[in-house]
């Protein structure tokens, strides 16, 4: 069987090897499409840069695939083997810059606010302040549907912040717009996307973005350099000399870091401003009660290993099916990284298998067009199942009738930790309680040094192994499974904790442990290279002829993080209203992490690593109660923190453990 299975694998990836050879070029482009740029109109008189491409085929009307985005379309095109589908099909492709950004004119507002009831008003100046994104793709839709050879049918579909844009044209009300995927959708920029993760700064990222967000998106200087051919010069500061955890360490303080910028990225400002969860932040989250009578079927796509909106994606199909229950619903989980079910993912990413099933080709072809082939063409049938989860083990996918999580928040389990390192379903029987230092001086890498990228998409599927040598890392582990355990849904954390200062923060982590000898070549029945020392890692190589790379790695006791999460202490009470630790004072931090759909498999163990930080990834934490985003370095200071594992201070992971 497994050698049928083999040989299935190594057919299937030479297809799929053949198929990322991209089956329209620009010079057939050229042939059969039209390309046009138009100036949309809006209700408030701003006009927004449009680029449209028609098939010349005029004997039918065909569907509008659209795109909103803040990154740019003068450059957009439709070669690349993720809408080859829609080619095939003769969709018509719109792009679209959103307000404020790149060649479109008005002002932009980051996740621009959902204005409930807007009132439209015949003329123009009496929209201004009554715009938003949804409006703005109602405007969109309304020209594109008297002024394209269309069938009246328009899709909408975007990744990340586009994701966000796809998720408002959801909410635009125009009755042409008949399906949406919003696909790792930016959504809760304090709980857990892009920017805070339970109140936590993701400095790195944020860092590396917004600068390059600000200024060279900006659309008073990209319209001002299209007509002048040239972007004005901005003297960025050279902050990153080495790896980025010695660099961030050198710079130190938030405040250190806007003062580089001489404080004019205003995404910093926005942050500092709003530190704790407040008005702001409630407006700006569209989830928080405005994704009601959504009248396009939905379909949510999101990464399980999605370092940017994995929390994003979740939030966004939950809260349509708690708020617009009425709504056609479909959400797909898959093995991968942020869009990288769009962007040519293969079997293997980086040391990890992540199956056939589960490659972007695959997923366009069997998930994403019939999906779209069924709303806008009439073609095909609706999706078979509401949830359609991957196993990141087994690598296979989970159906769901019903929907998603398969298990319940109120129905997880508790996994107590032990002060002896061990983790288990039985609560512990007498006291103990497991301390660390926490030094902000030499905080945990978020990533094995040197860090490299500011952040690297691997370190969600990385190697903790580098992390568990630490003595600031504790870590707790079942024994050896000898039957599978599956989890699926949410996991929430319940640590009790003392601390001899008045802030920290908790970085919990998930892991799966692989047995030891485990290995690629084993697991997948591929026949091992004969070179290189017996016993010894198989030298990386294609495996005879089958396409399939395997990664070079030592895959024995590989820990792999399933999910990780950081949560910033002094939320624990409250995201509006932080509360200082009182020293020596036992204290529970509660908090969760997003979905997962995973099974412990024989062999393998689950562990659970708990850090306070983690690094450059997340800000520092000083670990005394301070405004983080003002302070200066005399705020540092080291820790001690004591994790109990006690009858009556029990600290724990609540599983969604399938029964
Ligand atoms: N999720 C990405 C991002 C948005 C804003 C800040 C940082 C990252 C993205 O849109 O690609």
């Amino acid at each position: 069987m497994k050698k049928l299975l083999f040989m299935l694998l190594c057919v299937t990836m030479s297809l799929s090897m053949f198929a990322q050879q991209p089956k329209y070029n620009q010079e057939w482009v050229k042939n059969n499409y039209t390309r046009s740029e138009v100036y949309i109109t809006m209700r408030d008189g701003v006009k927004l840069f449009t680029v449209i491409y028609e098939p010349n085929d005029k004997s039918t009307k065909h569907p509008i695939l659209m795109q909103r985005t803040c990154y740019g379309v003068s450059r957009s095109g439709i070669t690349s083997t993720s809408v080859e589908p829609y080619v095939d099909n003769k969709y018509i492709f719109v792009f679209q810059d959103v307000r404020g950004k790149n060649m479109s004119e008005g002002e932009f507002d980051d996740i621009r606010p959902f204005i409930e009831n807007k009132k439209l008003n015949k003329k123009a100046e009496k929209n201004v302040g009554q715009t938003d994104e949804a409006s703005d793709t109602y405007d969109t839709c309304e020209w594109l549907v008297k002024n394209t050879n269309n069938n009246g049918c328009i899709g909408q579909y975007g990744i990340s912040y586009p994701g966000f844009y796809t998720t408002m044209g959801g909410l635009s009300g125009h009755p042409a717009m008949k399906a949406v995927s919003p696909q790792a959708p930016v959504t809760d920029w304090y709980h857990g996307d892009d920017v805070h993760h339970n109140g936590a700064f993701m400095m790195a990222e944020m860092i590396s973005f917004q600068p390059m967000f600000e200024y060279m998106m900006n659309n008073n200087y990209v319209r001002e350099a299209a007509k002048t051919g040239k972007m004005p010069q901005f003297k960025f500061p050279t902050l990153f000399q080495n790896d980025f955890y010695s660099d961030y360490l050198k710079i130190g303080t938030y405040k250190n870091i806007t003062e580089a910028y001489g404080d004019s990225l205003e995404y910093l400002r926005t942050v500092r401003e709003h530190p704790n969860w407040d008005e702001y932040w409630e407006s700006h989250t569209v989830t928080k009660g405005h994704v009601h009578d959504v009248k396009p079927a939905v379909m949510v796509v999101g990464g399980l290993f999605d370092k940017e909106d994995c929390y994003g994606a979740f939030d966004v199909y939950k809260s349509i099916k708690e708020q617009s229950p009425a709504t056609e619903l479909y959400l797909v989980e898959g093995p991968w990284y942020h869009g990288g079910w769009a962007r040519g993912m293969g079997m293997f990413w980086n040391n990890i298998c992540i199956g056939e099933q589960a490659t972007s080709d695959w997923f366009i072809k069997n998930i994403e067009y019939p999906f779209f082939a069924y709303y806008l063409e009439g073609k095909g049938q609706k999706p078979a199942y509401e949830a359609r989860i991957y196993d990141t083990a087994k690598r296979q996918w989970n159906n769901y009738s019903q929907g998603w999580p398969e298990v319940k928040a109120a129905q997880t389990t508790p996994f107590y930790l032990h002060a002896d390192g061990k983790v288990s379903t039985s609560a512990p029987t007498k006291g103990g309680v497991v301390s660390y230092v926490s030094d902000p001086a030499n905080p945990v890498p978020y990533h094995w040094l040197p860090v490299e990228t500011s952040t690297s998409r691997d370190y969600m599927i990385d190697d903790q192994r580098y992390a568990a040598q630490r003595p600031d890392v504790l870590t707790f582990e079942t024994e050896t499974l000898t039957s599978p355990m599956k989890l699926a849904g949410e996991i929430e954390v319940e640590l009790q904790v003392d601390l001899s200062t008045t802030d920290a923060d908790f970085i919990v982590k998930v892991i799966d442990v692989y047995p030891d000898g485990f290995s690629w070549y084993k697991e997948l029945n591929i026949p091992r290279p004969a070179q290189g020392m017996p016993g010894a890692p198989a030298p990386a190589a294609q495996a005879q002829n089958t396409g399939i790379q395997v990664p070079n790695y030592t895959m024995g006791g590989y820990q792999l993080m399933v999910r990780g999460e950081v949560m910033r202490g002094k939320f624990r009470e409250s995201f509006s209203d932080p509360k200082p630790f009182e020293p020596g004072k036992t204290t529970k931090v509660k908090f969760t992490m997003p979905d997962v759909c995973h099974t412990f498999l024989p062999g393998h163990k689950l562990m659970i690593q708990v850090q306070s930080t983690w690094f450059p990834l997340v800000d520092r934490n000083p670990q005394t109660f301070c405004d983080i985003y003002t302070c200066d370095e005399s705020a540092y200071t080291k820790s001690t923190i004591g994790i109990h594992c006690e009858p009556n201070a029990a600290s724990l992971v609540k599983l969604p453990l399938v029964k």
